[in-house]
């Protein structure tokens, strides 16, 4: 038998940290390694059409699925392209690995400028060192299986990107096998004291509640931190980032908290709470600003990045596992039973309208009303998604940025993966087959027309990746949150793309929908349908936004340009 070879090596590496498939786009300086890759066969290997749909897809893998998200690109034009992708997964805490190919030793010193290098050879390295929690360059099979272990190991233990350059006459030079997973132990004594000192200012609180964002997703802490909010009794809620967290659990879920923009009862909760436990959250404008002067920062307990900060002091390195356990430990269990029915939470509020809606449609069908009849708007989608859900149970959602995340904010609950603080477009559609591609599950993907125009036509990839997501469109022809901030301004307008028409073109179907007869029927055709992908395209009235994405424009002027909100 012939000794693995390094991209052998690198693959049972990745795949003991949870990876399940590779997504990239190959070029010369990456096919030796792209060649190895197939011939391995130990990840499946899904292409798409433009770098920046592979990060986004292999990002969502890792969000969705847990464990290490893979995406493989070629030097120079191949990994700049994909900069923004991993730029929004540094900033979203995602463990998402970058496998670049690069010029060989020889080719470096060769005397020539090499084709896809910018001003130096390492002009890449440069840039990645920004966009990454550490990096390595696989040119001494000797070091390699250290390096490896190091770098894919720093990915999952901070929950950040990584960088690995690939020179391309490695791939297929015999190599040693990478060393497993060496766990991080915090000191024990830092964690218990950070954990007691937590849990008495909690039971000295007039008002407690718990805040849930990313970081418990991204460390698997789901079901760890439902039993603590379960035996801590407290009311939860979660950040616009975190949306999505604890949908199926048993805990007393209240919604999520979006300041000025959501519901009136949930942000007071919150903003007058005297010990707000925020777990793995980013404390970011787009979660806080709309009201950052209303949350007094110093009445915070807030677990983020390895680091918890209470009142006007910090531990350092207790990561949030460790916090988690060490507050389970001194918590006595409790009888599993039903959660405290919550105060009136938006999300399950607007369940419960979609079970009854759902329960009515029928009637509806037979005797479409007027309003069935009338122009849609994006709370109509939303409605529509409420009664999809309560008929066919829960279905993981990936969002674009746009006033479909802000009307994904009255859907649910349930999973919902969106850069919803870097707030990149064009994240929807690839993130859509990514999650379908790592998880099996079929996803619903919103998606603005803007945002589509950049990376809806990755659709055309979903089939080979065997996936068949079903891909809402908010056509309205307009950028339409920047025109909701800029109403006067003439260049928001897009001209009106049929994009129902693109599908079969892609290798999927397409229904235009226009009224709320239209659109129920549209999806439910659409969920029946499956090994093709979707394409549901929904003419909005022009102008007409989610009431969150009203409330929130109302909210961002009256903190950033009060003088402007009062005239
Ligand atoms: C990669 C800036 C934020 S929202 C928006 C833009 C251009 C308009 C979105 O239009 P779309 O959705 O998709 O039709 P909707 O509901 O508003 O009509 N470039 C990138 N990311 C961002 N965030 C922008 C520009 C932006
Ligand atoms: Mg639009």
């Amino acid at each position: 038998m012939t000794t693995p070879t390094l991209t052998a090596r690198l693959l049972h590496a990745l795949k003991a940290r949870g990876a399940t498939e590779i997504f990239g786009i190959p070029g010369d300086f990456a096919l030796p390694l792209f060649r190895e890759i197939e011939r391995e066969a130990l990840l499946p290997l899904h292409t798409f059409s433009h770098e920046p749909a592979v990060g986004f897809a292999a990002d969502a893998a890792a969000r969705a699925r847990g464990g290490l998200g893979v995406a493989a690109v070629t030097y120079g034009a191949g990994a700049l392209n994909m900069v923004n992708a991993v730029a929004s997964a540094y900033a979203e805490r995602v463990p998402l690995v970058v496998i670049s190919g690069a010029p060989a030793a020889h080719e470096i010193t060769s005397g020539f400028v090499l084709h896809h290098q910018v001003k130096t050879t390492d002009s890449q390295w440069q840039i990645y060192h920004e966009l990454s929690a550490d990096r390595a360059r696989l040119d001494d099979a000797v070091d390699a299986p250290a390096q490896i272990a190091r770098v894919l190991d720093t990915a999952l233990r901070r929950s950040l990107p990584v960088y690995l350059e690939i020179p391309r006459d490695m791939p297929a030079v015999p190599c040693g096998a990478v060393p497993a997973t060496s766990p991080h132990l915090p000191d024990p004594d830092a964690v218990a004291a950070c954990a007691d000192e937590m849990l008495a200012r909690l039971r000295g609180a007039r008002q407690p509640v718990l805040m849930v964002g990313v970081e418990v997703r991204r460390f698997g802490l789901e079901s760890r931190v439902a039993e603590l909010a379960r035996r801590l009794g407290m009311p939860v809620v979660t950040t616009f980032m975190g949306r999505g967290l604890l949908a199926g659990a048993d805990v007393p879920l209240h919604g999520t908290y979006l300041g000025l923009a959501g519901d009136p009862a949930l942000t007071a909760l919150v903003e007058g709470s005297d010990a707000l436990a925020m777990l793995g959250v980013i404390v970011s404008d787009t979660n806080f600003a709309v009201s950052a002067q209303r949350i007094a920062l110093q009445r915070t307990l807030h677990a983020f990045d390895d680091r918890v900060t209470m009142g006007y002091h910090s531990y350092h390195d207790v990561p949030l596992a460790a916090l988690v356990e060490a507050l389970l430990a001194r918590l006595p269990a409790v009888a599993s039973k039903p959660a405290p029915a919550a105060a009136p939470a938006a999300a399950s509020a607007s369940a419960a309208k979609a079970a009854v809606l759902s329960a009515a449609a029928p009637a509806a069908a037979a005797a479409a009303s007027s309003a069935d009849e009338a122009a849609l708007q994006p709370a109509d989608i939303a409605d529509a998604l409420n009664a999809l859900l309560a008929r066919h149970g829960a279905v993981p959602i990936a969002s674009d940025v746009g006033d479909c995340l802000f009307t994904a904010m009255d859907v649910g609950p349930t999973a919902l993966i969106a850069p919803g603080y870097y707030a990149t477009m064009g994240y929807g559609v690839p993130a859509g087959i990514g999650l379908q591609a790592a998880t099996g599950q079929r996803p619903i993907v919103l998606v603005g027309d803007g945002a589509f125009q950049m990376t809806g036509w990755e659709l055309g990839n979903a089939g080979r990746a065997g996936c068949d997501p079903v891909v809402i469109v908010f056509n309205n022809a307009s950028w339409e949150m920047l025109r909701a901030f800029t109403p006067d301004a003439g260049f928001n307008a897009l001209p009106r793309w049929d994009f129902a028409a693109m599908a079969a073109g892609m290798g999927g179907d397409g229904h235009a929908v226009a009224t709320r007869a239209e659109l129920h029927a549209a999806l439910e055709r659409a969920w029946a349908t499956r090994g093709r992908f979707q394409l549901v395209d929904v003419r909005l009235a022009p102008g007409a936004v989610s009431p969150t994405l009203s409330r929130f424009v109302r909210a961002v002027k009256r903190v950033s340009m009060p003088d402007d909100a009062a005239g």
